[in-house]
């Protein structure tokens, strides 16, 4: 065995012959804030381990459980390998016939021209961020479908309505600085299960406590996080817009405001003031089923202890009024003027820093050469794919082309997705590594590259360093890169503008505007964005007017709760919240053995006291329930849940649970009040015994 290699041959294409050992530079392609930049080491053209990078500030050499066992699922022995072909019916098992890459790109290619020659935008991209790489993810699938004229896809499964709301109140999804919170004297980790799902902010916020920080969680659940924070507030599900006027309301009967601050950056404070001042502790504890004291005490620690700094994050936009829920709470920090310092201040994204710098034009949208272009979201696939054209919907949905996604196990109301899915009118075309939920209705598989495989470019929504991923690997089987099936069936089509001869070299290289060195990125694996440090400082948000807005801002409650529909919640009266589970990234890694035995199985945590109330043990397999469906699972009488609350830890491959079912089986299709994103954690359900 020959000794590691140094740098600069970390930018060598993978060789067929390719022996001895390489490091090479890559970044994690997960759709996580952490965003790490990974080391991997390659030895006669396999790669043996993947690290994180010692170097990169935020990764600091750690990885966490998931993303270290990348090489089981890039070798897993249940890999898509070649393209496969459908041949029993939509309804039936599936089974599959291995074809090659070029029959299945010219039969592809031949049926979408045949519907594009009727209308295009009866051809819909489904895509979010299996890959949060930018050549991977949209470079060249979005030339495709806009020199196609396909429908435009909503991508909003995820944060877009704390995106939303987060963009009305300072301009656009900016925050604190990721290593400042190190310095904060309080930080309120609120919706966020950090230790699970943001591994290396908490690393930062753990530093902060070991220097005599408090943190405090908020979050219905008693999680890996609260154990670890000072207090835990644990309030109901979609209550936290009315927490936060609760919390304006303390800080303004105890003048613990930034008068100047407010005065001189926010619009629209004396109407959010005479709100706030209604939300008195009491009527705030009890909309969020918390003690008044709690309210007043939390108010006290965000009043006097500074720099304070909130680390918000998506669990808890994922109801009815997460929009304003977000507006709320990224106005705590303009009263008290906790802007005023590096440590202070809120993150919830960070990706708004990246967008001066990125290239507008990567993926082409003036193909779309003026024609109109409809736009679904995907967050109601399940009703859009049941719909018939009309004038109001356009054209119904002929064929779907997924990639970087499993819509049938993580799309809101599954009896739904899983019906349109099964239309037998419906060409399915899946870009996959796995035979995933989605991939077992498709009519073609494609196999497609992992972050081993291929080339990509990568920002972040919780630092600001931009990421290189060298390819380590030659592609395993006859897997392509997503950029490369593109460009192949856009040539099967008869696509021949030069954009489409973009190679991924080409495409990196038009990422980002100049200002962004590529030698320095290549040669070290990361860029810093040069960015000030505390950048609200004195106001200067990224608003029209330059300052935060406040102006129409509050409290929406859910749309299933005991308190806005009492008579449902006669029915269904517990509130279930589906969360991430920690060894899983939403439904990736779910087959991956060893992560699998370590969650073991589809769990739904529950108090003690609501699992009495129902005679049900510990253990047991339950059914978990509602008007829209039902899936099996097993109880866990946790103290993790407080009464009224249960988890269904997500997300689970369909074909995996208990009865074929997972948690998106009983969530609904109805959207935010901000950012048109599913109410995922706004749910109410009843437990029986399976
Ligand atoms: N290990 C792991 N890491 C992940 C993921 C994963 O699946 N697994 N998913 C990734 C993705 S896609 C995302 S978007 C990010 C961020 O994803 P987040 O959704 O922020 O993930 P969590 O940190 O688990 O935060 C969810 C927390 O919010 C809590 N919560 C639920 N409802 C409410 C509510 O109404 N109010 C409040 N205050 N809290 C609530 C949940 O109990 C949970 O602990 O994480 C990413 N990281
Ligand atoms: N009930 C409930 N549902 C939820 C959530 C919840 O908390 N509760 N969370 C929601 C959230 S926050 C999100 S972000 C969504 C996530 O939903 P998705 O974005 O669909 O995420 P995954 O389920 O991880 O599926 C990603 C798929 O992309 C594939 N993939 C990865 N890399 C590549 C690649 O390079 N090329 C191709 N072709 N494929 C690739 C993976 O194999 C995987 O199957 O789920 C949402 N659904
Ligand atoms: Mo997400």
């Amino acid at each position: 065995m020959s000794s590691v290699l140094s740098e600069p041959l970390v930018n060598l294409p993978p060789q067929a012959a390719d022996r001895g050992t390489r490091i090479v530079k890559g970044a994690c392609p997960h759709d996580c804030p952490d965003t790490c930049a990974l080391r991997i080491t390659v030895e006669d053209g396999k790669v043996v381990k993947v690290q994180g990078q010692p170097e990169h500030p935020s990764t600091h050499g750690a990885l966490c459980t998931k993303v270290s066992r990348y090489p089981e699922r890039t070798y897993h022995a249940e890999r898509v390998l070649h393209p496969l072909k459908r041949v029993s019916a939509k309804h039936e098992p599936p089974r599959f016939e291995r074809i090659g890459w070029d029959q299945a790109i010219a039969e592809i290619a031949g049926r979408l021209s045949a519907i594009a020659a009727r209308d295009p935008q009866a051809i819909l991209p489904y895509s979010y961020a299996g890959t949060m790489g930018m050549l991977q993810g949209e470079a060249m699938a979005g030339r495709f479908f806009n020199r196609l004229g396909a429908s435009c896809l909503d991508r909003t499964i995820c944060a877009s309505a704390g995106g939303a709301g987060l963009a009305a109140t300072y301009g656009h999804k900016v925050g604190m600085h990721l290593p400042h919170f190190a310095e904060s004297k309080l930080i309120v980790i609120w919706g966020s299960n950090s230790i699970a799902s943001n591994l290396h902010f908490w690393t930062f916020a753990n530093q902060a406590k070991r220097n005599g920080a408090k943190l405090v969680c908020i979050d219905p659940r008693k999680t890996e996080t609260a154990d670890k924070c000072h207090q835990h507030l644990a309030l109901l599900p979609g209550t936290d817009g009315a927490l936060a006027l609760g919390l304006m309301h303390e800080l303004i009967a105890n003048d613990w405001l930034d008068h100047d601050y407010l005065f001189r950056y926010v619009d629209g404070w004396d109407e959010l003031r005479s709100r706030a001042q209604a939300w008195t502790p009491e009527r705030t504890a009890a909309e969020c089923g918390i003690t008044a004291d709690e309210v007043r005490g939390l108010a006290r620690d965000y009043g006097t202890l500074a720099p304070a700094a909130i680390r918000l994050n998506y669990g808890m936009q994922r109801v009815r009024g997460g929009g304003n829920a977000v507006r709320l709470i990224a106005l705590l920090p303009c009263l008290t003027g906790a802007w005023r310092q590096r440590a202070g201040g809120l993150l919830l994204s960070s990706s708004g820093w990246f967008a001066p710098f990125k290239n507008p034009a990567l993926e082409r949208p003036d193909l779309r050469a003026g024609r109109p272009s409809r736009t679904i979201n995907m967050s109601t696939i399940g009703d859009d794919l049941l719909r018939d054209s009309s004038a109001a919907f356009g054209p119904k949905v002929e064929a779907l082309i997924v990639y970087n996604s499993n819509p049938v196990a993580v799309a809101p109301e599954s009896p739904k997705v899983v019906a349109g899915f099964e239309r037998g009118d419906l060409l399915t075309v899946v870009l996959e590594h796995f035979m995933t939920d989605t991939a077992d209705l498709a009519d073609y598989v494609l196999p497609a590259t992992t972050q081993l495989e291929h080339l990509d470019i990568h920002t972040s929504y919780g630092h600001t360093d931009v990421l290189v991923n060298e390819p380590a690997i030659a592609p395993v089987g006859e897997a392509r890169p997503n950029t490369e099936i593109f460009r192949d069936l856009a040539a099967a089509m008869g696509f021949d503008e030069p954009a489409f001869h973009d190679d991924d070299e080409a495409l990196l290289r038009q990422a980002f505007r100049d200002d962004v060195d590529l030698a320095e990125l290549r040669g070290r694996g990361w860029f810093k964005l040069p960015l000030a440090e505390a950048p609200f400082a004195e106001g200067g948000f990224p608003s029209p007017s330059g300052k935060a807005d406040a102006r129409g801002a509050d409290y929406v409650p859910n749309y299933e709760s005991r308190t806005s529909d009492p008579a449902l919640a006669a029915r269904y009266p517990l509130a279930m919240i589906s969360p991430p589970a920690r060894n899983h990234l939403n439904s990736t890694f779910v087959n991956v053995k060893s992560l699998r035995d370590i969650e073991g199985e589809q769990v739904l945590e529950m108090s003690a006291g609501d699992a009495a109330a129902r005679g049900l043990a510990d253990g047991q397999l339950v059914r978990v329930f509602n008007d829209r469906g039902s899936y099996a699972c097993r109880l866990d009488v946790s103290a993790r849940a407080r009464e009224g609350v249960v988890h269904g830890l997500g997300i689970w491959w369909r074909k995996l649970g208990a009865d074929g079912r997972n948690v998106n089986e009983v969530t609904h299709q109805r959207l935010t009040d901000l950012g048109r994103a599913p109410c995922f954690y706004d749910c109410l359900v009843e437990v029986s015994a399976g």
